[in-house]
C-alpha cells in the first residue's frame, strides 16, 4: 500500500508510504493519494485531513526512477506533470481544512505538495529543499506560484536556484510554513491540530480556501463582492446560527459543518 488511510474521529490521517525511497512518488502513488482524498471528501463524517509520510521523510518528490530520460526515449513529462496538478488542484479545492505534518525532507515536488496544504506543520529537523534545478528543471507542483507569494521573490529565486535545504525552523521564521515543532512533539501536536480542525465550522473553513485562492488574482472590488456573496451564503449554515447562539449563550459551539 503506497498510500495509507487511517479514521480518526472527524478527520483521516493520509501518510505517503514508499518510506524507502523516501515516499518519492510514483505512478500508483498519484492514483492511491487521489483516491484517499476522494474517499475523505465523499464521507460526511470527515472534516478534516492530516497529510504526513512514512518512515524519515515526507516525500523526496517525483519518483526519479519512474521517469523515462535518455537513453533516445523522449521523456513525458507533461503527463507527469498532468498528475502533480491535478493533486494540487485537489487539495486546494478540497472542502476542508488539510493539515501537513512534514516529518523530514521534503524534496522537488515533495516540499511543494506540502505547500498545497492549509496549515503544515514541519519537524525541526526536516528540510524543505526546491531541488528541481539539481536537475535541470524549474519549480512545478505550483512551486513558482506558491514560492514567491510565501517568502517574498528574493528568497524564492535563491532557493529555486540554489536548491539549498532550508531548515524547518527557518522555513517557519520565514513564513514558507505554520510552525517548526520538535520532532518528538510533531504527530501529536498535527494530530490535536486536526482534531480540533474537524470540530470547528468547516463549511466556513472551506469558503476561506476559495477565497484566498481567489483573491491572488482578484482586484479588491471584486474580491469584496466574493466575500459578501459567501458570508451570506454561511449565513444561512446551522454552524453561523450555533455560532452567534453559542456566543450569545457564553458556552462552546457545537458546529456539525453542515450546509
Ligand atoms: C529516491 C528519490 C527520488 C527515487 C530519494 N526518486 N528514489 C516532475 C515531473 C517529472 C519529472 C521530474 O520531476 C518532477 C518533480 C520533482 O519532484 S523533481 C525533483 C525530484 N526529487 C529530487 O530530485 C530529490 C532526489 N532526492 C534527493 O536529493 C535526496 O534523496 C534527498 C535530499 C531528498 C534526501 O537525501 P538523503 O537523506 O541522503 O537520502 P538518500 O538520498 O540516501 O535517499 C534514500 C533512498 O531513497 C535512496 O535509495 P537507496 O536505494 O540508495 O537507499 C534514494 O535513491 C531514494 N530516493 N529520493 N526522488
Amino acid at each position: 500500500m503506497t498510500v495509507l488511510a487511517e479514521h480518526h474521529a472527524g478527520y483521516r490521517q493520509i501518510s505517503l508510504n514508499r518510506p524507502d525511497r523516501l515516499n518519492a512518488l510514483n505512478v500508483e502513488m498519484h492514483g492511491a493519494l487521489m483516491a484517499a482524498l476522494a474517499e475523505a471528501e465523499a464521507d460526511p463524517e470527515c472534516r478534516a485531513i492530516l497529510l504526513t509520510g512514512a518512515g524519515r521523510g515526507f516525500c523526496a518528490g517525483q519518483d526519479l526512477g519512474d521517469v523515462q530520460v535518455g537513453d533516445g526515449g523522449v521523456p513525458d513529462l507533461k503527463a507527469v506533470l498532468e498528475r502533480y496538478n491535478a493533486l494540487v488542484r485537489k487539495l486546494r479545492a478540497i472542502e476542508m481544512p488539510v493539515v501537513c505534518a512534514v516529518n523530514g525532507v521534503a524534496a522537488g515536488a515533495g516540499a511543494n505538495l506540502a505547500l498545497a496544504c492549509d496549515i503544515v506543520l514541519a519537524a525541526k529537523s526536516a528540510n524543505f529543499i526546491q531541488a528541481f534545478s539539481r536537475i535541470g528543471l524549474i519549480p512545478d507542483c505550483g512551486g513558482t506560484w506558491f514560492l514567491p507569494r510565501l517568502v517574498g521573490a528574493a528568497r524564492a529565486r535563491a532557493l529555486a536556484i540554489l536548491a539549498e535545504p532550508l531548515p524547518a525552523e527557518r522555513a517557519a521564521e520565514w513564513g514558507l510554513i505554520w510552525q517548526a515543532v520538535d520532532d518528538d512533539r510533531l504527530m501529536e501536536t498535527a494530530h490535536a491540530l486536526a482534531a480540533r480542525l474537524a470540530k470547528q465550522a468547516t463549511t466556513g473553513i472551506a469558503f476561506a480556501k476559495r477565497a484566498f485562492d481567489a483573491a491572488e488574482t482578484n482586484t479588491l472590488d471584486t474580491q469584496l463582492d466574493l466575500e459578501r456573496d459567501l458570508q451570506d451564503e454561511l449565513g444561512h449554515t446551522p454552524d453561523y446560527a450555533e455560532g452567534v447562539r453559542a456566543f450569545i449563550e457564553k458556552r462552546p459551539a457545537n458546529f456539525t459543518g453542515r450546509r
